[in-house]
């Protein structure tokens, strides 16, 4: 099990990439963040390691058009993709970003876990569970992050988490579920300790391919 523990706040950029092929090589251990387009991948990112610009967030959506890779220990990164459903951006930046991240998601060895993010007041939109279902058919542990859970009160957080977690029962994974806010940093301890876990646990050679 977990004897040590990673020091999120020292997470450094790496580089930021348009497609896979530019990545660094294949190789170490990558949990990645998905969601929809402004739901807060980069800003989850960001309150995970302790520091305000480490991903670039916006409110306008879209804003995280590349692959951007953080290393938090040697060989151990977080990256920051592109978001998905977004409805404002011309078809053609769309199909690349979205060519990107799926690619990223398919071909990429190093990918050991996913983090999703979803608006805690909107969640599980029919990418959303695709990307759920995807990540139980490539057998990639998920942690579901319930976003800018600030917006509701602590009873209604609860139910919706209770909701989120009754609804992906049915599809059959096994998911870790935080209602989220990077902006009063709430959830944030727990999600440290399902990214350390898997760091400490999935080794960087012994996991399944994301592709297999
Ligand atoms: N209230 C509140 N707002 C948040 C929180 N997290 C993110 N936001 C806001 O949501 C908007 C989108 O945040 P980002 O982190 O850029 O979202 P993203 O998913 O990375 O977006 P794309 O890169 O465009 O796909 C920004 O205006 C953030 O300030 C939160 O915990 N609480
Ligand atoms: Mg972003």
């Amino acid at each position: 099990m977990t004897d040590q523990l990673l020091d999120f706040t020292r997470t450094h950029f790496v580089t930021s990439a348009p497609d896979i092929t530019k990545l660094p090589p294949d190789a170490g251990m990558e949990i990645a963040f998905a969601g929809r387009s402004n739901s807060g991948k980069s800003s989850s990112l960001n309150a995970l390691c302790g520091q305000n610009n480490l991903a670039k967030t916006s409110s306008t959506p879209g804003r995280t058009r590349l692959i951007n890779l953080f290393e938090v220990a040697p060989g151990r990164c977080l990256v920051d993709l592109p978001g998905y459903g977004y409805a404002k951006v011309s078809e053609s930046m769309k199909r690349e970003w979205q060519k990107a991240l799926s690619e990223y998601l398919q071909k990429r060895r190093a990918l050991r876990g996913i983090v999703i993010t979803m608006d805690i007041r909107h969640p599980l939109k029919d990418l959303d569970r695709m990307i759920i279902d995807w990540s139980i058919g490539a057998n990639l542990p998920a942690l579901i992050l319930l976003t800018k859970c600030d917006k509701l009160g602590v009873q209604a957080r609860r139910e919706a988490a209770k909701e989120v977690k009754l609804q992906l029962s049915e599809f059959g994974g096994s998911f870790t579920i935080i209602p989220f806010s990077a902006l009063r940093k709430i959830g944030i301890a727990e999600a440290r300790a399902v990214l350390n876990n898997w760091f400490q646990t999935l080794a960087p050679d012994a996991a399944p391919a994301a592709d297999a």
